[in-house]
């Protein structure tokens, strides 16, 4: 079964939104298009409660951009973004989700982020993205999406250790950081991504 998996393609990653990836808009209409050729397409949702960790509103004395330490993991402190059922959130109206037979949603928990489709940033808790995808005995899967240095990355590099067979289509992805961008890239391929 050809698979999809569309990535955080919502209303704040996108023009106008509260933390819009450069250019973002652009990969809708493309994306539209390649639908056509898939049997199972599946959305990710970033999901984040107002009180959300990754949100540099929630912390004292820090601002956009600032990077602190959780448990041992750097977070990027973020506007706030994807709150959850708010039309942040929400997919673009001009994105055809017609055929979306599943969304998944990250980032729920509070003291947590997730940018992984997959699982949260400490690996630890499943979005049970992958038993889903298994259940359908589906072993290789195209990804499109953003953001290229972030959940688009990380989404794709679980999909590999997840034991899938994985592309990432990249005239339908955008990123936040052009240098970030190249960087997850490389890695991306030398982990065994197909670019295609
Ligand atoms: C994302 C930053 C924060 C993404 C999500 O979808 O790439 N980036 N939350
Ligand atoms: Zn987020």
């Amino acid at each position: 079964m050809k698979t999809l998996v569309i990535v955080d393609v919502q209303n704040d990653f996108l023009k106008g939104g509260s933390l819009a990836v450069p250019k973002g808009e652009k990969i809708i209409k493309p994306i539209n298009k390649i639908i056509k050729q898939y049997d199972l397409v599946i959305a990710t949702k970033d999901w984040h409660p107002k009180n959300h960790i990754s949100f540099a509103s929630n912390h004292t004395d820090k601002k956009i951009g600032d990077i602190i330490n959780v448990n041992g993991l750097d977070q990027v402190l973020w506007p706030d973004h994807c709150i959850q059922n708010s039309f942040g959130s929400d997919f673009p109206e001009q994105l055809d989700i017609s055929k979306l037979a599943k969304v998944v949603y990250k980032g729920s928990d509070a003291d947590i982020d997730s940018y992984s489709g997959f699982y949260d940033n400490a690996n630890f808790r499943s979005t049970g993205l992958s038993d889903y995808l298994k259940s359908k005995n589906i072993n290789k899967i195209d990804y499109v999406g953003l953001a290229t240095d972030y959940c688009l990355k990380y989404t794709a590099l679980d999909s590999v250790s997840e034991g899938f067979k994985t592309r990432v289509l990249i005239n339908c992805i955008k990123g936040i950081d052009e240098k970030d961008c190249k960087l997850a890239l490389n890695e991306m391929k030398s982990k065994g991504v197909e670019l295609i």
